[in-house]
């Protein structure tokens, strides 16, 4: 056991299964919240995970949600943790629209719940507390690069639950004392990014066609804008807000905006086709510009019914106080996810041919 114990909730997550491997390099005892789920949902983590009985475990899972108070306040209680990472939620924007109700009790009551546990544990002095908050707060744009001054504009469920979230991450901060802190993170992606988030959605595509087991592409908004960074990247940011002096808010990002269209574009040249787009709206289609294919098409049902159409961050804030920038550049991330799931469909193959 070591002094520095981290409690990570969305331990399965993208980010969470990152922050995880970070932490344990770092030497930190981690304690990890997953959801019972009837298929498993441990794949970001299996190679991490150890017996727990073993002399000299450092890492551990515990059931637990969100949306289920109890829970959380024993398991603060049994761990003690002095860093609390706050990942868990109901993270895909469009579902939120779906599910808005549900998007509130976990991300917005979640979040007030394991602030709340804190104090009835009376850990105020004793944990660290970071709050996964996200670029979606600003919404419709009011003026870009977005920084930490940039006013909010919530566009969907899900930003207004993490709006919560925000600001009562803020309001324990300065009501109890508690060390607490938002990362302000913009879209960051890599080849374990959820599925049905659209680079990966793309990425995944570009693989199956060029393998020959998908023959298009299903995409919704072309027109909108990510600043796009690497999951890998912040994670270490997010354990840098927890190291500063004070307790603080931070817009991690790279600084870079990209349309969708230049994504499916620049993941398509990773396998050496080349795009051509026709039409407008609805109607458009991209093109495989040598064997004129129709790779991509609109299917209106991906649009949501409020969009936010340009994120683009400055976070100047991180650097100056924390020594945090991105390292991997947008045209490496995409080709990365590429190359992971182009090696992913060989391993599923070969699993296939294998077995018959
Ligand atoms: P993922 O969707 O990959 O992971 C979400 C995690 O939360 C999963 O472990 C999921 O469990 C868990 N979870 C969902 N609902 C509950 C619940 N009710 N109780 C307990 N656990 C729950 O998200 P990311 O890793 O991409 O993002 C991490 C956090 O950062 C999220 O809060 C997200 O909103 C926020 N964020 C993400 C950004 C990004 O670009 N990735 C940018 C800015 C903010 P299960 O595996 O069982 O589904
Ligand atoms: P986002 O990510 O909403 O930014 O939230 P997502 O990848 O879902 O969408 C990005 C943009 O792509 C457009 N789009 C599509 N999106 C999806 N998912 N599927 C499609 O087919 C499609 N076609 C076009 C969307 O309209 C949108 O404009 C992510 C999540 O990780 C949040 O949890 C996080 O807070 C923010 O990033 C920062």
């Amino acid at each position: 056991m070591t002094d520095r114990i981290a409690l990570i909730t969305g331990v399965t997550g993208q980010d969470g299964a990152y922050l995880a491997k970070l932490l344990l390099q770092k030497g930190y005892t981690v304690h990890g919240l997953k959801r019972r789920s009837s298929s498993f949902n441990t794949e970001r983590i299996d190679d991490i995970y150890v017996d727990p009985h073993e002399p000299g475990a450092r890492f551990f899972l515990h059931y637990a949600d969100l949306t289920d108070a109890t829970n959380l306040i024993r398991i603060i209680q049994e761990t003690r943790p002095t860093e609390i990472y706050n990942l868990a939620a109901q993270s895909h924007v469009q579902v939120s629209f779906e599910t808005p109700e549900y998007t509130g009790n976990a991300d917005a009551l979640g979040t007030l719940r394991l602030l709340e546990a804190i104090r009835i544990l009376k850990m105020e002095e004793q944990v660290r507390f970071y709050q996964a908050s996200t670029s979606e707060l600003f919404g419709k744009v009011q003026e870009v690069p977005q920084t930490e001054r940039t006013p909010f504009y919530p566009r969907s469920p899900y930003a207004a639950a993490k709006l919560y979230a925000y600001w009562i991450t803020i309001n324990y901060r300065e009501a109890y004392g508690i060390f607490a802190s938002n990362g302000i993170l913009f879209n960051h992606e890599g080849p374990t990014r959820g599925e049905t988030f659209v680079t990966r959605k793309i990425t995944r595509a570009v693989a199956g066609i060029e393998r020959g087991f998908q023959s298009t592409l299903y995409l919704g908004n072309l027109d909108a804008k990510r600043d796009w960074g690497h999951a890998r990247d912040y994670v270490d940011g997010m354990w840098r807000i927890l190291q500063h002096a004070e307790p603080d808010d931070f817009v991690l990002a790279t600084g870079e905006t990209h349309s969708v269209r230049e994504f499916v574009a620049l993941a398509f040249r990773a396998v050496g086709r080349v795009i051509e787009w026709e039409g407008k709206g609805v109607d458009e289609i991209g093109r495989d510009g040598k064997t004129g294919e129709i790779l991509v098409r609109i299917d209106p049902r991906h649009f949501r019914p409020t969009e936010v159409d340009l994120l683009m961050g400055n976070p100047a804030k991180a650097r100056a106080k924390l020594g945090w920038t991105h390292r991997t550049t947008f045209s490496d991330l995409v080709a990365e996810m590429v190359i992971a799931d182009l090696k992913r469909l060989e391993r599923e193959r070969w699993h296939i041919d294998s077995s018959v």
